[in-house]
């Protein structure tokens, strides 16, 4: 057999790593090359992301790549979700882009021009304060030369791409995170984007999963030490859709949970569900790979208990580990819980206030200590993963079998358990790295390795092992 190896670029909100797939025409074997930590910037009193920083270390990775492996066959790149980069004429970057945390959302959703229902039923697409549109929004309100001096607004795998390849595209799953991508043609809603006063030109020609992105660029070639050219392969840049595309979906009534700095909860559908239900519950309909639609809803994640395990440290100067964070959760016997989706935990300055402001708001009286903190999160989490189950059965009719849970929060046992016993559902817990799977997988597709989604997840299956959690009392 040929061997086929492939680079995996997964960017999460707080690390990002650099993986190689080996496939043998039978299974993927995953082979970490690079791993970094993604840490945000202050500049001017807004939260950015350290592009300069983030790029070096796609170079760092490609150099180690090429002195490690003889050769390979293609790379992609995939990323969070509704952040970008406006560039100018000379297609640089006009701005450092900016952090979906960022508070300069605040408030500018009831300013568009624009209701939305109306944006619901054009775009499919929950509400969000830091979706594309408004972020686009507040920018151009507070630096309006912007809107005349931006010539390409770029996603960042959009960017990271564009970097290595010189080309400008946007792939399709990460723009729908934009809530400007029209749901049933998949394609940008020039009405929408006309009547907010943005630039038609900003918005690129959209390219699917499996596209070719471009090769590879001399430069970079020569940074890195290649004499061949290698595709950039347009994959599901958005690490939701790719995290979707990595997981061994069992059926069609398999939830998924994609458990990283957010909580992904759906189900992947082949037709976008837009009705009244689901525009109440404010469930997305974002594009997914091979012509799906991952039909889910956004739940704050991990991000809860690394701000908890940061904040705590700095604030009793210790050097706690999330070992000993579960282990506290563990022996609380109190029984506190947050609503994890409150605009509280969006952008909390210290997570342990804001969990005591709303137990004390919800009458619960005042948690004061790690393990109450902690408790307090995991029940938080895991009672709101079963309220949107249920309405995700409510929406969709279906009865949901068991929950696949993928990403790194799975390496926590205590969440696993929790959500299994809280659903009443079995949790059939795998692969870590769905992310980075599926961006494997649909590289394989371009390059003609696989041809159908099915013979995808047989690869998967026979290429990860799983851990079930049968529900208990
Ligand atoms: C998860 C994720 C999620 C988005 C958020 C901004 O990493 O991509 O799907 O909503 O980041």
């Amino acid at each position: 057999t040929k061997y086929r190896k492939c680079l995996a670029f997964d960017f999460g909100a707080s690390s990002g790593r650099l993986i190689a797939g080996v496939y043998d025409g039978e299974k993927v074997i995953l082979e970490e090359i690079y791993r970094f930590k993604n840490e945000p910037v202050t500049i001017n009193n807004h939260l950015h992301w350290n592009l300069e920083l983030l790029y070096k270390h796609i170079v760092s990775g490609l150099e180690v790549a090429s002195k490690n492996m003889v050769e390979f066959n293609s790379i992609g790149i995939d990323t969070w979700g509704v952040d970008y980069c406006l560039l100018n004429k000379e297609g640089q970057p006009i701005h450092w882009p900016f952090h979906y945390r960022d508070t300069r959302t605040e408030g500018i959703s009831s300013k568009l021009p624009i209701q939305f229902e109306e944006f619901y039923s054009k775009t499919g697409i929950q509400f969000l304060p830091f979706n594309t549109v408004y972020q686009l929004y507040a920018e151009f309100k507070n630096s309006p030369e912007l809107n005349r001096q931006a010539e390409h607004l770029l996603f960042m795998p959009d960017l990271f791409n564009y970097f290595l390849t010189g080309n400008k595209k946007t792939e399709y799953t990460i723009a729908s995170t934009s809530q400007l991508l029209n749901v049933e043609g998949k394609q940008w809603d020039c009405d929408i984007i006309k009547r907010l006063g943005f630039p038609k030109r900003l918005f690129q020609e959209i390219i699917f999963p499996g596209e070719i992105y471009g090769m590879l660029d001399k430069k970079h070639m020569r940074k890195i030490g290649m004499s061949n050219s290698v595709p950039v392969i347009s994959v599901g840049s958005h690490d939701t859709a790719s995290a979707v595309a990595g997981i061994p979906i069992e059926n069609e009534d398999s939830a998924y949970l994609i458990c990283g700095s957010w909580s992904l909860l759906g189900l992947e559908i082949q037709n976008p569900i837009v009705n009244e239900k689901s525009l109440k519950e404010s469930f997305s309909n974002e594009g997914g790979v091979l012509n799906s639609i991952r039909f889910l809803k956004n739940i704050n994640g991990m991000f809860l208990l690394q701000q908890l395990k940061k904040h705590y440290n700095e604030m009793f100067t210790r050097e706690l580990d999330f070992a000993d964070i579960i282990n506290a959760a563990k022996l609380s016997n109190k029984n506190f819980s947050i609503n994890p989706n409150h605009a509280l935990f969006l952008s909390p300055d210290n997570v342990m206030e804001a969990v005591d402001a709303y137990c004390i708001s919800t009458n619960q009286g005042k948690p004061d200590n790690l393990g109450e903190w902690a408790i307090a999160i995991y029940n938080g989490l895991t009672q709101e993963f079963n309220n949107q189950l249920l309405n995700l059965e409510s929406i969709t009719g279906k009865k949901i079998k068991h929950i696949h849970m993928v990403g790194g929060g799975i390496q926590d046992e205590l969440l696993c358990q929790m959500t299994a016993n809280v659903t009443n559902k079995k949790v059939i817990a795998g692969p870590v790295e769905s992310s980075v799977l599926g961006n494997i997988m649909i590289q394989l597709y371009a390059l003609g390795e696989v041809s159908t989604q099915s013979e995808i997840r047989q690869i998967i299956k026979k290429s990860v092992s799983l851990k079930v959690y049968e529900p208990q009392t």
